[in-house]
């Protein structure tokens, strides 16, 4: 028997930097209603889905960063979202600038939470791989302060059960790393969540400008296919603050195929009936870790020396 999970990706348009969370979160019910609407079992939205991507500032006040953060998940603001998800049965992806008290001092993570059908949430994750710069650098025509503004995640990639597979999250930027998906490929993951802000312009790398799309496509496509998964990838799209971000918003089977995406640049869902059962076909053929995997002929000391110059 198939496992068919009906995933809506939930792309959104620009969230504009004086925009209220009230305002933003009545935008993310309408995407879930409508994602219900049509059978969805499971809604993913982008990275930063709550606020403007912050980022793109420098900012010296420590209270006025502190506004775009969520000190409780839900909080007051976002109870909705776990309500209706609860209402509805249908779970949900969320990213948001999470401010956590932990080892007795605050703590500050660019966070995924992944929440079930009955408003509860099953697992969290907090951004491995943070680009950008962690000072001012005003040649740029936008700043990308993740490095200033966030901590590296410390939970790992986790893959849960939920939804009836395997599921595991990361956000944004960790969609470039092959690590990323081979972590949770290790772990059987069925289904890899993702959420991505993504300026068409590379400041320090403008001749990749062009290529933004193909990119995103490339290694989401490569991450599906090389372990086996489905991955569904959500834009924050189109001009946001004067910075034009890609969209493409995608859900890509095991195959490497997309197979549903988004068309705009504004709030927008792209639904795909997912049968888990689709990646096994890969998992016990090409990609069969356990018997082609070559771990111990891979020359791990080049890792330890490092690369040889050019
Ligand atoms: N939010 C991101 O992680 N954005 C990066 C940009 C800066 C390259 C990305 O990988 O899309």
């Amino acid at each position: 028997m198939s496992r068919i999970l009906t995933v809506g990706a939930a792309q959104l348009g620009p969230i504009a930097r004086d925009e209220t969370r009230a305002a933003v979160v009545e935008r993310l019910l309408h995407l879930m209603r409508a994602a219900a609407s049509h059978g969805c079992n499971l809604v993913v939205y982008p990275e930063l889905a709550l606020t403007t991507f912050f980022p793109r500032w420098y900012f010296e006040d420590q209270a006025g960063i502190d506004a775009f953060f969520e000190r409780e998940m839900p909080g007051p603001a976002t109870q909705p979202l776990f309500d209706t998800a609860r209402e509805l049965g249908i779970g949900f992806y969320l990213g948001y600038a999470e401010l956590a008290a932990e080892d007795g001092r605050t703590r500050r993570f660019n966070t995924s939470i992944l929440v079930d059908g009955s408003g509860t949430i099953v697992s969290r994750y907090r951004k491995i791989h943070l680009p950008g710069h962690d000072s001012h650098e005003p040649w740029r025509r936008f700043q990308h302060l993740e490095k200033r503004y966030f901590e590296v995640g410390n939970l790992g990639f986790p893959v849960v059960r939920a939804f009836g597979g395997l599921i595991g999250m990361c956000i944004c930027n960790d969609r470039r790393w092959p690590e990323t998906y081979r972590i949770m490929g290790l772990q059987g993951v069925e289904m890899v969540l993702l959420g991505y802000n993504t300026p068409v312009h590379n400041p320090p790398a403008p001749e990749h400008d062009a290529l933004s799309n193909f990119h995103n496509q490339l290694v989401m496509q490569a991450g599906a296919y090389q372990n086996g998964t489905w991955v569904v990838g959500v834009a924050k799209a189109g001009n946001e603050e004067g910075v034009e971000q890609i969209g493409n918003s995608s859900v890509i089977a095991p195959s490497g195929e997309i197979v549903a995406t988004c068309t705009t640049q504004g709030d927008e869902l792209a639904i795909a009936r997912c049968d888990l059962d689709l990646g096994r076909s890969y998992k016990t053929s090409v990609f069969d870790f356990a018997r082609h995997r070559q771990i111990e002929h891979y020359g791990m000391i080049v890792e330890r020396r490092g690369a040889l110059e050019p």
